[in-house]
């Protein structure tokens, strides 16, 4: 049996439309399930939207609507987005999908009986951005750190999960396995939040009284409650695979990773395993925790207005070239800024010049110097071999570092071998050797491992820039060059058969003039 894959992003609210960082998070699951794929692993990769909430009905209420249709509004404007921007996930699951609430219902149930759900009033200081109960920690000069809004105080009888009791074993466990939370420094403040000293407290308020909010599910066991949004979207990652039986589940996850921004470290780092071991569900196999995008130094947020859509920087640079940039610039796990200066300064180093040029040089010449056919190629002079190991090199790097979480290394790499090959070019100077007698040989082999460079480039290149893989497949004269092929032979040098038809096109990636505008 092949190995399995098993990727979630976040299930984003409902409240606002797409943007930068939620696309940023979805990319990287796309690219991680196309990588995955691309070794012919049996892959599942999961998105979708977080529907319950005090958030949304506040929405709703604005509106002067009901919160199941902006629910439905904003769950098909998510959806529409990646499927417009080719997103493959598997499913697109909803909090109000029915096969979802059995299973909320049933987790429920099942740690209520085991006598870890108890019943009593409660007083804090809540903050309806973050869906939750905020400590000292969470607030700056009373505001709420992350939505800059001050928390409303509240007091109500509700259940409490008595997520303290597992702090003990979740700490032991993280330290066991130090790379279950990545990077490094994500592990060290889960750690710092199950001490004692973070306040976090053991009890984790799972209702709400339905007199107040009754936009969510029912908890089985008072039907005068509904649950506490976060406990409900958590599970969804064990509903989207069918658990508790479905052999989905069985399959994947024990594979699973998750991707999320920083700021859900919290509920995914602590709340997440307390329930899991609660029902004596296996953990996932990673958390991968990224940084926020920042635009003027702030995070770009639905809450702070400051958003950058995804369809606008489809309709000005291309999609492939934005996910690219966010893919190459963000260094996972820390912060980063987008500016459109920024974006257009990679776009034309990197794919328009780099790549871009490579491409457009290696077809011309295989038009003029081979009748556009990819040229048989002789013996590999010293020159050659430096390309085939780069190559080799290169395919092991971006293993490595899609393995370990690092698409901005993996990139960086690959970029490597498109350098070296534009270098090597340069070195044979094909338009020159095809006119002189003595070099005039070399040619073929010169154009075939140009070729060949390309061919590995596209297919390294094709979960992080599909379309643009694709694209270069159907210019070397190959079809539906992935098909039926995994990683590691697709990479061996070498298989790339002489005597394609190749094609020239136009250039990949136009270089962006800036304007005053993009400045
Ligand atoms: O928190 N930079 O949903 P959400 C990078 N429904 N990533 C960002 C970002 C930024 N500036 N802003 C948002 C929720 N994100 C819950 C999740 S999961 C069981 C429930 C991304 O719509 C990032 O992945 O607020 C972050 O964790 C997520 O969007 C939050 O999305």
């Amino acid at each position: 049996m092949s190995e399995a894959f098993y990727v979630t992003t976040p299930i984003y609210y409902v409240n606002a439309e797409p943007h930068i960082g939620h696309t940023y998070t979805t990319v990287v699951a796309d690219m991680l399930a196309r990588y995955h794929r691309l070794k012919g692993e049996t892959c599942f990769m999961l998105t979708g939207t977080d529907e319950h909430g005090d958030k949304i009905l506040e929405v709703a209420q604005e509106r002067g609507t009901t919160p199941d249709a902006v629910a439905t509004e904003y769950a098909q404007l998510f959806k529409k987005t990646w499927d417009q921007l080719g997103i493959d996930y598997d499913r697109f699951i909803r909090t109000t999908d029915p096969d979802h609430r059995l299973v909320v219902q049933s987790i429920l149930q099942k740690v209520y009986d085991a006598g870890e759900i108890e019943f009593k009033e409660y007083e804090g200081l809540y903050c309806v951005g973050c869906e939750r109960f905020l400590t000292d920690r969470d607030m700056v000069d009373g505001l709420c750190r992350d939505h800059e809004r001050a928390p409303e105080s509240r007091s109500e009888s509700n259940y409490f999960f008595n997520m303290g009791a597992h702090f003990s074993w979740l700490a032991e466990t993280i330290e066991a396995h130090p790379d279950f939370i990545r990077p490094e420094h994500y592990r060290n403040e889960v750690l710092a939040m199950l001490s004692e000293e973070s306040g976090l407290g053991g009890e984790l308020c799972i209702s709400r009284p339905k007199e107040r909010l009754d936009w969510g599910i029912e908890l089985p066991f008072d039907n005068r409650y509904v649950c506490y949004v976060w406990f409900d979207a958590l599970i969804n990652y064990l509903t989207g695979v069918g658990y508790p039986d479905g052999s989905e589940f069985e399959t994947f996850w024990p594979v699973s990773e998750h991707i999320i921004g920083k700021d859900i470290l919290k509920p995914h780092g602590v709340f997440w395993p307390c329930m899991l071991h609660a029902i004596g569900a296996p953990l996932p196999r990673h958390l991968n925790v990224h940084g926020f995008w920042n635009l003027d130094n702030r995070k770009v947020s639905k809450s702070l207005g400051n958003l950058v859509s995804p369809q606008v920087m489809d309709e000005r640079y291309g999609f492939e070239a934005f996910r690219y940039f966010l893919l190459r610039e963000m260094v996972f796990g820390q912060d980063s800024s987008f500016s459109e200066p920024l974006l257009i300064a990679r776009i034309n180093a990197d794919l328009a010049n780099n790549l871009g040029n490579l491409v457009s040089r290696t077809l011309n010449m295989t038009g003029r110097f081979a009748d556009g056919l990819v040229p048989r190629a002789g013996a590999p002079g010293e020159a050659e071999l430096v390309i085939e190991e780069t190559a080799a090199r290169v395919t092991s790097e971006v293993d490595e570092h899609v393995l370990s979480l690092r698409p901005q290394r993996a990139l960086e790499s690959i970029m490597g071998l498109i350098d070296a090959t534009n270098r090597y070019l340069e070195l044979r100077e094909p338009w020159k050797a095809a006119k002189d007698p003595e070099r005039a040989d070399q040619v073929p082999t010169t154009l075939y491992t140009c070729c060949e460079s390309l061919r590995v480039t596209a297919v390294l290149l094709s979960a992080f820039l599909p379309q643009t893989s694709h694209e270069i497949f159907s210019r070397l004269g190959l079809g539906n060059a992935l098909e039926g092929a995994f990683l590691p032979e697709l990479t061996r040098w070498g298989g790339l058969e002489a005597g394609l038809p190749t094609r020239k096109g136009p250039p990949l990636f136009p270089r962006i003039e800036v304007t005053e505008d993009s400045k």
